[in-house]
């Protein structure tokens, strides 16, 4: 401690080590002082270093995303606020809670409940964008008597699928969702009036060669749907977590070498009218 004090005060001396100060009363040769000083050297290069890793980490941050918006509307007006909101991050344990909803606040809903017409199109937008590669899926949840979209907690095996895009394959594996920045959903017209939840999910899949590396981008609308037909019967409803396993050929795959020939979504078939 003294010994970097000294040092500090050799520095701002100019350079020039004037033998008057406490050094000398202790009888301690300049050579001492080096040691010392090499000690504070090494705070540079590691500020350096943190500094990098910083900013390495904001970039890795910025590839990520969220689902935070639907329709033109303001972000978490209408979708619950998700765990991921600022640092963008994915959901990777397919049987964590965070696999339904990622939700920030579990047990509390968003602010609103988004009215959409049975048979229309709704947006679900991404921010920034979807940029990674992967299968963009879209399911729908009926809420059940007694509780509104804002309340229910979307338990039990009560999710459809009603969107599901597909790879290009060829020479590479590319997904029609890459660099989105909004997925166009269609609202089922079979479907029954009422309040539903709409859970959007990317699967990012570049590093997904082994269990656990694949990354979900999940979220959750609030909807009330109007002017449905009403003889919507699903056929294969899921739970979030359960539809998934982390090895399912369709999350744990490697998607660049060997290219594969085929893609099988994990989770059900899509549900028709
Ligand atoms: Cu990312």
């Amino acid at each position: 401690m003294k010994h970097d004090l000294d040092f500090l005060r050799l520095k701002s001396s100019g350079g020039g080590y004037s033998p008057r100060g406490p050094l000398e009363a202790q009888n301690v040769p300049l050579r001492v002082v080096l040691p010392s000083a090499y000690k504070l050297k090494p705070v540079t290069p590691k500020m350096k270093l943190s500094t990098t890793l910083a900013v390495l980490a904001a970039a890795a941050a910025e590839a990520h995303y969220t689902f935070p918006s639907i329709a033109n509307t303001p972000d978490w007006q209408y979708v619950r606020q998700t765990s991921n909101y600022q640092s963008n991050g994915p959901v990777t344990n397919v049987n964590s809670p965070d696999i339904r909803c990622y939700q920030l606040r579990p047990g509390s809903g968003a602010p609103g409940t988004y009215t959409v017409a049975a048979g229309s199109t709704l947006a679900y937008n991404a921010k920034a964008s979807i940029s990674h590669p992967g299968p963009m899926a879209v399911y729908i949840a009926k809420v059940p008597a007694g509780q509104t979209a804002a309340t229910w907690d979307g338990s039990g095996k009560v999710w459809s699928k009603i969107y599901q895009d597909r790879p290009n394959l060829g020479g590479s594996m590319t997904w029609p969702s890459n660099g989105a920045r909004s997925i166009n959903v269609p609202i089922p017209r079979c479907l029954q009036n009422g309040d539903y939840l709409l859970r959007a999910e990317h699967i990012a899949l570049h590093s997904a060669g082994s269990a656990g590396g694949a990354q979900f981008y999940i979220s959750c609308a609030q909807i009330t749907v109007t002017g449905g037909s009403g003889t919507y019967s699903p056929r294969n409803q899921v739970s979030f977590p359960g539809a998934y396993s982390a090895t399912d050929p369709g999350i744990m795959i490697n998607i660049y070498y060997p290219v594969p020939t085929s893609y099988t979504p994990p989770g059900p078939a899509v549900e028709t009218c």
